[in-house]
C-alpha cells in the first residue's frame, strides 16, 4: 500500500498546491511560507502532543515531525487523516509546511477525510439506543461521509439483528446484520469495507462501548490483535490516551482507531440548522417535494408526505421522532442564538 496514490474516484482530492472550491480556509494556512527544501506528501496517521506521525505517499516512509509555527497557532489544526506537504528546511529537519483542502471532517473524533464510517450498535447486551444511532447518522449524513450501519452480536436475537439492519436499509444507508463470534454475515460487511479502503480509503467505526467494535475488527482483521471485553482492561495498554485518534494501514487503505470516545462526543449539533435537518435523513430527503406546503416542516403540517409515509409505515417511528426531537433542539439553539441565553451555543 506504500506510496499508492489516490486519484481513483475521490473528486476533492486535489493535486499538489491546486485550489478546491470546497475546501475551507484551512487550505490557505502554511501556504504562504518561503520554498526551501524539498517536498513531500504525506498523509498524517497519528498525531500527539504536536508532534505527528505521517506517511509519505511517495514512497510509503514514516515521517515524524511539528507544523511550521503558522500551522502551530491555531491548535488541532493539523488533524489525523489530513493530507499535508512536509518540507525541508535544508539542514535536514522537516516540519509540516501546509494541510490540503479537506473533504470533510469530524470535530469529535477529530478526524478528517473520511471515505467512510461504520455505525456499530449491538441487538442486544447492551441494547440498542436507536436514537443515538440516528443523531450519528445525522452528523455523518450532513457531512457527506457515506455511513453503514452494522449490527452485531445477531448470534443472540437473528431475526431481531435482521429487522433492525433493515430498517435501517429502509431509510437509505446500506445495513448488515453480523456476528463476530460465529462468523455469521461477516463476508457481506468484509466486501463493503475492502471496497471503501482500496486505493487509500479512510474508514472510521463508532458506537457505544461493549457493542463488539473491536471483536468485529479482529474478525475482518486478526492481524490487529485488538483488545476487546471489558472496559477496565483498556486502560491496561494505556498508549494512547482518551482523545487519541490513529490511522492503520490496512487493506490498501486505513482503519481509523479511536480510543475511548465517548458517543456523547458525536452529539454535538453547532455545524446544523432546522434548515439542513430533512437533508440529514435520507428517507425524508427523498419525499420532499410531496408535501402540501413548500416551507412544511413536518412537523404538524397538514397534507404532509413525511407523516403521511410515516402513518403508513413508510418510515420508521423512530427515526421520525428523533427527526422531530431535534427539530425541536436546533429551533431552540436558533433561538437562543438570536439574543436569548447563550448557553443553549453547546446543545446536544
Ligand atoms: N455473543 C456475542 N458477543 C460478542 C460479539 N462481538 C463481541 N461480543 C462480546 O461483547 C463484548 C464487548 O466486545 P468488544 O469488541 O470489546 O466491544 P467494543 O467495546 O465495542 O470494542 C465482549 O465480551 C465480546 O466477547 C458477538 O458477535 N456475539
Ligand atoms: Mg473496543
Ligand atoms: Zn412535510
Amino acid at each position: 500500500m506504500a506510496g499508492k496514490s489516490r486519484s481513483a474516484g475521490s473528486v476533492h482530492r486535489t493535486e499538489k498546491g491546486k485550489p478546491n472550491l470546497q475546501a475551507d480556509q484551512i487550505s490557505e494556512k502554511g501556504s504562504e511560507g518561503k520554498q526551501m527544501g524539498k517536498q513531500t506528501d504525506c498523509l498524517v496517521l497519528r498525531g500527539v502532543g504536536g508532534n505527528y506521525e505521517m506517511q509519505s505517499e511517495q514512497d510509503g516512509r514514516r515521517i515524524f515531525c511539528r507544523a511550521r509555527g503558522a500551522l502551530r497557532r491555531d491548535d488541532g489544526i493539523v488533524l489525523v487523516g489530513d493530507r499535508v506537504t512536509v518540507e525541508e528546511d535544508g539542514m535536514g529537519a522537516e516540519v509540516i509546511a501546509s494541510v490540503k483542502p479537506r473533504r470533510n471532517r469530524l470535530i469529535r473524533p477529530p478526524l478528517a477525510n473520511l471515505d467512510g464510517f461504520l455505525v456499530v450498535a449491538a441487538v442486544r447486551d447492551p441494547a440498542p439506543i436507536l436514537d443515538t444511532v440516528d443523531k450519528l447518522l445525522v452528523i455523518l449524513t450532513h457531512n457527506r461521509i457515506p455511513a453503514t450501519v452494522v449490527i452485531t452480536k445477531a448470534d443472540l436475537d437473528g431475526t431481531g439483528a435482521e429487522s433492525l439492519a433493515d430498517l435501517y436499509r429502509r431509510a437509505g444507508y446500506a445495513a448488515y446484520a453480523l456476528s463476530a463470534q460465529t462468523g455469521e454475515g461477516l463476508e457481506a460487511l468484509r466486501a463493503e469495507v475492502s471496497g471503501r479502503l482500496q486505493g487509500g480509503g479512510i474508514l472510521a467505526l463508532g458506537g457505544a462501548s461493549g457493542v463488539g467494535k473491536s471483536s468485529l475488527l479482529n474478525a475482518l482483521y486478526p492481524a490487529l490483535g485488538l483488545d476487546t471485553g471489558a472496559l477496565s482492561r483498556k486502560t491496561a495498554r494505556g498508549k494512547n490516551t482518551t482523545r487519541a485518534c490513529a490511522l492503520f494501514p490496512l487493506d490498501g487503505g486505513y482503519i481509523a482507531d479511536t480510543p475511548g470516545f465517548s458517543l456523547l462526543d458525536f452529539l454535538r449539533f453547532d455545524f446544523l440548522s432546522c434548515g439542513d435537518l430533512a437533508d440529514a435523513f435520507p428517507e425524508i430527503a427523498a419525499r420532499l417535494g410531496g408535501c402540501r406546503y413548500g416551507d412544511c416542516r413536518h412537523i404538524r403540517e397538514e397534507e404532509c408526505a413525511i407523516r403521511r409515509a410515516v402513518a403508513a409505515g413508510e418510515i420508521a417511528q423512530s427515526r421520525y421522532a428523533c427527526y422531530c426531537n431535534l427539530y425541536e433542539l436546533l429551533r431552540q439553539k436558533e433561538r437562543s442564538a438570536n439574543g436569548a441565553s447563550p448557553s443553549a451555543r453547546n446543545l446536544v
